[in-house]
């Protein structure tokens, strides 16, 4: 067999095609370019370029990439997941800012739009200029979106919304919000122009997760769309939901990043440092948590890939994907923190990636879901009793 290697002790590479190589070399390349050198100012700061970055992002096909058509580059689920993966090793909003780009805003418009709304949205949106956002959490209706208050109201033939979303990432950058609104007929999904009178969108600063990534709150005060403003194919919460499904399987991935970089960085510092006159890779203790870290981010990897190669086959469903998410999320943000004790007093500096990542996890974990919501799902999808609702 071939020699044991640190970086792919169970040998995965060896499910990836060279094209699958070459998605994870060119997105690898770019984040230690663009991304790594400034990440740790970008964070500290609470600002990332992040118009800039989506042009770049759209050059290097990985906004909507698994979508197909409308200047997408049709790429399969393995490749967007590992896409995913590489960015968040650089930093989780990165990711987050291709997620709701592409699984999210994309999605909805290329699953459920008319091909009017297609047209005229998707490929500005695949090249990055103008930026998506995806509002569905309010303020008082996060894990219960079904309970959400935002209401869309005909008049004549135009609809006008009315009411607040709250935490959406890329709000206050985005030209097209896809936003989720009560209806007489359920909820359904809207495209909406930020430049329309009575929308605005205030960014929600004082985060400590996540501050290389925009969030915002909007308003939606009487804001009056045509009567195609409507997405024909998005009826009921299940059609957001469906949308998030695809987002979740980037997280899937995306995750394991955050964690791969905290295990490195780990690893290294482990080898350089000394103390007790020997370095403290040396100590059973931190082997031990090596070993552990290893175990964990390699099983994710193998989950992440079966999931992959269920949704490019089209035999994966939401039940799977909640285990995707529930498990590496949660299993990378304990990663994480045990490279953080790792490193000791540097585990809490910029200088190091490895409490930033900690922080973004913690938004990760309750984002597109959050752990308890996912158990919840898994606990319905076994026992057949639905326990959100008591
Ligand atoms: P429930 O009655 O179970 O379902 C309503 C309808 O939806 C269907 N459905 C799904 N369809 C596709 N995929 C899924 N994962 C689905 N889950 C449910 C379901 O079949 C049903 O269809 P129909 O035709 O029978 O009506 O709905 P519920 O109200 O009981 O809620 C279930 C629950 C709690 C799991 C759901 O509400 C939920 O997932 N809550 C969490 C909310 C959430 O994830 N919000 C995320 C906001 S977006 C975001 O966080 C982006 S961050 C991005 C970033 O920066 O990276
Ligand atoms: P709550 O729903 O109030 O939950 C609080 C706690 O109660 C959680 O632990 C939860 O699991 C638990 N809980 C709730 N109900 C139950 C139950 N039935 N049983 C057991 N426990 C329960 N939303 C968007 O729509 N678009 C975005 O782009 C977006 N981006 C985000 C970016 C960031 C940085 C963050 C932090 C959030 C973002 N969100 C976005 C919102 C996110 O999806 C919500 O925060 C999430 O769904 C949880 O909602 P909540 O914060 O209101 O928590």
């Amino acid at each position: 067999p071939p020699p044991f290697d640190p970086a792919d002790p169970l040998g995965l590479d060896d499910l990836l095609s060279p094209e699958d190589l070459a998605v994870r070399r060119t997105t690898r390349r770019w984040a230690t370019d663009r991304v790594r050198p400034h990440i740790a100012r970008w964070y500290e700061d609470g600002r990332a370029p992040v118009t800039e970055l989506a042009r770049e992002l759209g050059e290097l096909g990985a906004l909507g990439m698994s979508l197909e058509g409308y200047g997408c580059a049709g790429a399969s689920a393995v490749q967007y997941g590992l896409t995913c993966l590489e960015l968040e090793a650089a930093d989780s909003g990165i990711r987050s800012l291709v997620s709701v780009q592409g699984s999210l805003a994309m999605y909805a418009i290329h699953r459920y739009g008319s091909p009017g709304q297609r047209e005229r949205w998707l490929p500005p949106m695949a090249r990055g200029e103008t930026i998506g956002c995806f509002a569905l959490t309010e303020p008082d209706h996060g894990s219960d979106p079904a309970a959400m208050r935002t209401r869309a109201e005909r008049d004549g033939g135009d609809w006008v919304l009315t009411g607040r979303k709250m935490w959406i990432t890329n709000g206050s950058v985005a030209g097209v919000a896809v936003v989720w609104a009560r209806t007489e007929d359920g909820v359904r999904g809207f495209v909406v122009p930020t430049d329309r009178p009575g929308f605005t969108a205030r960014e929600i600063r004082h985060k400590w997760s996540l501050r290389a990534s925009v969030t915002s709150e909007l308003v939606l005060d009487g804001v009056r769309l045509p009567a195609d403003a409507v997405l024909p194919g998005a009826r009921g919460l299940g059609a957001a939901l469906g949308a998030l499904g695809h987002a979740r399987f980037g997280i899937v991935w995306g995750a394991l990043g955050a964690a791969r970089d905290c295990f490195e960085t780990a690893l290294t510092y482990a080898g350089e440092r000394e103390q007790f006159g020997r370095p403290i890779a040396g100590f059973q203790l931190t082997q031990a948590k090596l070993a552990d870290m290893a175990l964990e981010l390699h099983k994710g990897l193998l989950l992440a890939h079966h999931l992959g190669r269920r949704l490019d086959a089209g035999r994966l469903r939401p039940e799977q994907v909640s285990f995707g998410k529930l498990n590496n999320v949660r299993e990378a943000l304990e990663i994480c923190r045990t490279a953080r004790t790792i490193l000791g007093a540097n585990g809490i500096s910029l200088e190091y990636p490895v409490l930033r990542h900690c922080g973004n996890l913690e938004s990760v974990l309750t984002y597109e879901g959050t752990s308890e919501m996912h158990q919840l799902v898994l606990g319905k999808a076994l026992t057949g009793l639905e326990a959100f609702r008591g």
